[in-house]
């Protein structure tokens, strides 16, 4: 039978051990062997049942004086193991606010992408919008839409990567060339556009093109293009209008006075053609820059207009001469060179 004895005896076992134990973990395992559910002191309470009401009363309020001092050691020993925790993190884990930091490398935007949000700014600013296309196009839209049809020797001016593909097969089909090609030029964008939009339309097109050609330090097989196409009514538009946008261009994306030429030219798409070229100091030659002219009737034509009411410039510049010319850049092929020394200039 449990007597008075049994349970100072179990008090001062559990005293001890709680004040020996050695670290937190110990510590739980106290807890459990003396005041879990299965622990010595609930086992206490159950022996209870069996005692006189006199010797239960007595007995009862002496094992809840043990239970509840053994729990509030338990919890001042737990405290005294989680400050020394403390201590030693902090000790340890001290943190040198003298020390120098490391330097966070800051990301910045690629020169061909400074050179093309700038573009497009000073477009937007004459009111142009900006408009994107597929970089895999169609035979039609690439060549035959802008009036290069099959065997035309124009073709030969925009060599060419075409794509495996499901050769045409129905009348359809071939009338409108379904054969897939990486577009040589963004010019595709300005049928694409005038199908869906009625004139008047002021339009920029930015984005990449191929051309299945050696490279050398003025020319890429993927470089970058910007179109631009601006329609209005017949006899409200003609070359002096576009000499005048591309003169504004020039001096605000320039910021100076820059030498620059208008060339006669050929284009199947445009009549008269010509091209733009800019005076590079550096080198004191003239870089083709923009190839340009009034849209041809025929373009008109191809994207559902009538050459009778309608009239318009347009033109497909350069971007990577524009970079190159703008920071004084010689080869073109340093633009995807992933040269860290070349790109941490911009
Ligand atoms: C002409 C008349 C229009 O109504 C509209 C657009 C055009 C331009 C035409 N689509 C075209 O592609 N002309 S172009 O072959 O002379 O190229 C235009 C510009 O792209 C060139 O002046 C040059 O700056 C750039 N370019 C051409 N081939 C390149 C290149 N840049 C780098 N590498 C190449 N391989």
């Amino acid at each position: 039978m449990l007597d008075k004895k049994d349970l100072e005896n179990l008090k001062s076992k559990a005293e001890k051990a709680i004040k020996n134990a050695q670290s937190v973990f110990e510590l739980e395992k106290l807890y459990r062997q003396f005041l879990g559910k299965k622990g010595e002191v609930n086992q206490c309470i159950k022996m209870l049942s069996k005692a006189t009401p006199e010797k239960r009363k007595e007995i009862g309020k002496r094992i809840n004086e043990i239970k509840q001092f053994l729990q509030e050691i338990l919890v001042k020993k737990r405290a005294f193991f989680q400050q020394e925790m403390i201590k030693k993190a902090l000790s340890e884990e001290r943190i040198d606010i003298t020390a120098p930091g490391v330097k966070v490398e800051r990301g910045h935007l690629h020169p061909l992408t400074l050179v093309e949000q700038r573009v497009e700014e000073i477009f937007q600013s004459m009111g142009f919008s900006v408009v994107l296309g597929p970089e895999v196009e169609t035979e039609w839209y690439n060549f035959d839409a802008l009036n290069i049809p099959k065997d035309h020797p124009a073709r030969d001016m925009w060599d060419t990567f075409w794509l495996k593909g499901k050769e045409p097969e129905t009348r359809k089909q071939k009338a409108k060339s379904e054969r897939l090609l990486l577009r040589t030029h963004t010019s595709p964008v300005q049928i694409r556009y005038m199908e869906k939009h009625n004139p008047p339309l002021r339009i920029v097109v930015p984005g990449k093109c191929f051309r299945h050609e050696a490279t050398d330090a003025s020319h890429e097989f993927q470089f970058y293009q910007v179109e631009g196409l601006m329609v209005e009514e017949r006899g409200k538009i003609s070359v002096a209008n576009f000499k005048a946008v591309i003169q504004e261009f020039v001096k605000k994306f320039f910021a100076g006075d820059i030498k620059m030429r208008l060339r006669p030219s050929y284009f199947p798409f445009t009549e008269p053609s010509f091209e733009v070229d800019i005076f590079w100091k550096s080198t004191k030659e003239w870089a083709e820059v923009i190839g340009a002219g009034m849209v041809h009737p025929k373009v008109f034509k191809a994207a559902g207009l009538n050459p009778k009411n309608w009239q318009g410039f347009a033109f497909g510049m350069g971007l990577d001469r524009l970079a190159m010319l703008k920071y004084n850049i010689p080869d073109i092929r340093l633009f995807h060179s992933v040269d860290l020394r070349f790109l941490k200039q911009f």
